[in-house]
């Protein structure tokens, strides 16, 4: 080992040690999970043990009927303007991956799904209080001629709140190639673990996690996924095919990273003016 390699761990641990009490300090600071109600709540449940928890298309459609609604919307939905932009993306590279298809459903289903009370009852089960909406979108994720990953695509942990659990929602079938959402088995146990370092690839993860799963969330439209991003996550990056979903961002009322001024990057009365279009996301 060089000496710059002792002193670069040297100051990881340092960083390490400091927000290991950071958490323990922003932890104190919200009201205490009622851990032993957990068995009343499956995602709770499962989002405690491992980070993240799933519902195959039928379970979700059981328990949260606005999901259903939105599935059958992009169902019946006009796809050329969509499949226009995958067809330029597919020369594109780099952030030209992800856009934002929110203008194409109707806020107020977007808005009734995100506050369902299945969802909403768990993510409380899990946080120990009401969670706050932050943010709703309706991504699409294309392939690029990029060979490599960037950025979501890549694991990495969520740093806008230690309370944190975003949501997500196939509305098309996903499969290995069409970029499913990925997790590191109980890496949401020590969000301070290897925290400073952004992006890590899959021998990072390997060395940090040697007994976790990793999880890689295929699924037909209306399979729904629920993870604590404090937890090591990206979404493969597409190979064959686009992937459409509607993630949900919940918090607690004092995030971090500051609030958003609007749960929408859409602004849907000009929508009724001029029709909808594939808007670029704004916040990679
Ligand atoms: O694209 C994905 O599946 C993961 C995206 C992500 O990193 C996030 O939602 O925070
Ligand atoms: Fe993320």
């Amino acid at each position: 080992m060089k000496i710059s390699d002792s002193i670069y761990a040297f100051i990881n641990l340092i960083k390490e040690i400091r927000r290991f009490f950071l958490y323990h300090y922003e932890w104190r600071k919200h009201p205490k999970p009622l851990f032993k109600n957990d068995c009343h709540f499956p995602l709770a449940h499962n989002l405690r043990l491992l980070g993240y928890a799933t519902l195959s298309a039928s379970e979700t459609f059981r328990n949260i009927p606005s999901a259903e609604k939105i599935v059958n919307a992009y169902r019946f939905l006009d796809m050329s303007p969509i499949e226009q932009v995958v067809k330029e993306v597919k020369y594109k590279s780099g952030r030209a991956y992800k856009k934002e298809l929110a203008a194409f459903f109707d806020p107020n289903t977007l808005l009734e799904y995100a506050n369902d009370a299945y969802i909403v009852e768990n993510i409380s089960q899990y946080f120990g209080f009401k969670p706050m909406i932050r943010h709703i979108s309706v991504w699409l994720d294309c392939p690029t001629n990029d060979e490599n990953s960037i950025e979501t695509q890549i694991f990495h942990r969520d740093p806008e709140d230690i309370k944190l659990v975003k949501t997500y929602l196939y509305l098309k079938d996903v499969d290995e190639l069409s970029g499913p959402f990925c997790y590191v088995e109980k890496s949401h146990l020590d969000p301070w673990h290897s925290f400073s370092k952004h992006y890590h690839n899959d021998k990072d993860i390997k060395r940090l996690y040697p007994n976790s799963n990793f999880i890689s969330c295929t699924g037909t439209a209306g399979s729904f996924i629920m993870a604590d991003v404090n937890g090591f996550h990206r979404g493969i990056k597409p190979k064959d095919d686009y992937r459409v979903l509607v993630t949900v961002y919940y918090s607690s009322a004092t995030p971090r990273q500051g609030l958003r001024e609007t749960v929408f990057d859409v602004n849907f009365s000009e929508i009724s003016k001029r029709g909808p279009k594939v808007q670029d996301y704004s916040y990679l």
